[in-house]
């Protein structure tokens, strides 16, 4: 190989081949770690800028708990790692990335590697001139279908979100509903458009002071889906995230109580920790089974893919390392007939939605896509942040992942200066043990 012929001569890159001949050489010259909350949430992107001026990709690094840590990680290990690499070497990039750090893993350095790797297939999405969804096999649907979150004080509250959602032509809805006097999961804050102010947090903090119970709980979800479920009728899919924190043996008891209201899922039953009770669950009910989200890499879904002991893998893609891992993932997932329901929280950044969205329209085995109503000032950060519309969310054909971030935007928007700089503040049993959030 002659030294003038490779344009990344003197990196100190050792790969033994030339860059792709059909595209003129190009090497990563910048990766950034830009961090914004315009809606109160702690979102991490990687921009990484190339040596052709004007070429440059995005990709979400987002895990809002330990948004420095990954910046660290982005700025003081990948970054080094990575510039004068060409871009278009993804899967090269990502293995070797995975193991520069010999210990690896985890959701820090897999966030910052999701960063660097989302940005790659927005980069190479744009240099061959299409949506990376053609990159991964073209579209199998037109958009994906996704499930919004109504959550209420009690069933009358509801119900008028569950409507309101039906109105503007979701099919899809999460219902979660206050246990009075208890910090339940998955209650916004009363006025969801507060859900990014400072008043929001203290609010959402102050609730979390209250204790939690899996007794009351329990018996108050079946109550729920009883009352919602007669009210608004069969032609909507419901669902629910119970969220990690019941005791095994009682999420048994609350999924087999909730078999008559045919849920489309029910999330998170388990903790990670306890995942080998899906063998003791799944063979008493038919209720579909949606796990992952808090999983750190593919390695932890293999039993359950391999098994079928679930039927929704929630990959929370940015804590598995981005695009590369995600699409295998879901590949392995496809053999075994368990379908993709990619995690999709306002602690996603809308570069994050739009790796999704991606995924979404090219896998087979797509269940479906949760979204988050982004508010305009987010929409304002990330230009191209898709479209939800008519109960699903849609791509177009601009090249790469279709979303940008304005900079300057960005900045105005800086982390909040909160106490826990976006730990989860301890939630605890009425005797004061602390449970998993
Ligand atoms: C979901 C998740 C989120 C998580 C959040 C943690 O199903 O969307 O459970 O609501 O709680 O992403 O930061
Ligand atoms: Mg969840």
């Amino acid at each position: 190989m002659s030294e003038t012929a490779d344009p990344r001569a003197g990196s100190g890159d050792v790969r033994p081949w030339e860059p792709c001949s059909s595209l003129p050489p190009v090497t990563i010259t910048d990766v950034k770690a830009i961090c914004t909350a315009p809606d109160g949430i702690r979102l991490v992107v990687v921009k990484v800028e190339t040596s052709d001026a004007g070429l440059y990709g995005v990709g979400c690094a987002t895990f809002t708990q330990r948004p420095l840590a990954v910046v660290a990680a982005i700025e003081h290990y990948l970054k080094p790692f990575l510039v004068g690499r060409d871009p278009d070497d993804i899967e090269d990039i990502w293995q070797a990335s995975f193991v520069s750090s010999y210990w690896r893993g985890g959701p820090v350095l897999n966030n910052a590697m999701s960063g660097v790797d989302e940005a790659l297939w927005d980069i190479k999405g744009k240099r061959a001139g299409m949506p990376v969804y053609q990159l991964l096999g073209g579209r199998v649907r037109r958009a994906a279908d996704v499930y919004v979150h109504a959550n209420g004080r009690d069933v009358d509250e509801l119900e008028d979100r569950v409507r309101a959602f039906m109105a503007d032509g979701f099919r899809h809805i999460r219902c979660q509903i206050d246990v009075p006097g208890y910090a339940t999961y998955g209650r916004g804050s009363a006025d969801p458009s507060a859900t990014g102010t400072r008043e929001a947090a203290a609010d959402r903090l102050a609730r979390h002071q209250n204790p939690w119970e899996p007794g009351p709980y329990c018996r108050v979800v079946p109550r729920m889906f009883e009352a919602i479920r007669a009210r608004v009728g069969d032609d909507v899919e419901l669902l629910h995230d119970v969220h990690e924190r019941v005791p095994p043996i009682m999420a048994v008891q609350l999924a087999k109580d909730l078999e008559p209201y045919r849920l489309f899922f029910l999330e998170d039953v388990f903790a990670p920790e306890d995942q080998e009770y899906f063998r003791l669950l799944r063979p008493q009910v038919s209720t579909p089974l949606a796990m992952g989200e808090l999983y750190v890499s593919q390695a932890e879904y293999v039993p359950l893919i391999r098994d079928r002991l679930i039927d929704f893998i929630r990959v929370h893609i940015s804590d598995i390392g981005g695009i590369t891992p995600a699409r295998k993932l879901a590949a392995f997932a496809e053999v075994l007939g368990v379908r993709t329901a990619w995690h999709g929280p306002g602690d996603v950044s809308p570069v994050g939605h739009a790796a999704n969205l991606h995924l979404d329209l090219a896998a087979s085995n797509f269940g479906i896509q949760e979204a988050y109503l982004f508010p305009e000032r987010t929409r304002e950060v990330f230009p191209g942040c898709p479209e939800i519309r008519d109960g699903a969310m849609w791509a177009d054909d601009r090249p790469g992942l279709g979303i940008d971030i304005d900079e300057a935007a960005a900045a105005k928007y800086p982390f909040p200066d909160h106490a826990y700089n976006g730990a989860w503040p301890e939630i605890r049993r009425a005797d004061g043990t602390v449970i998993r959030p």
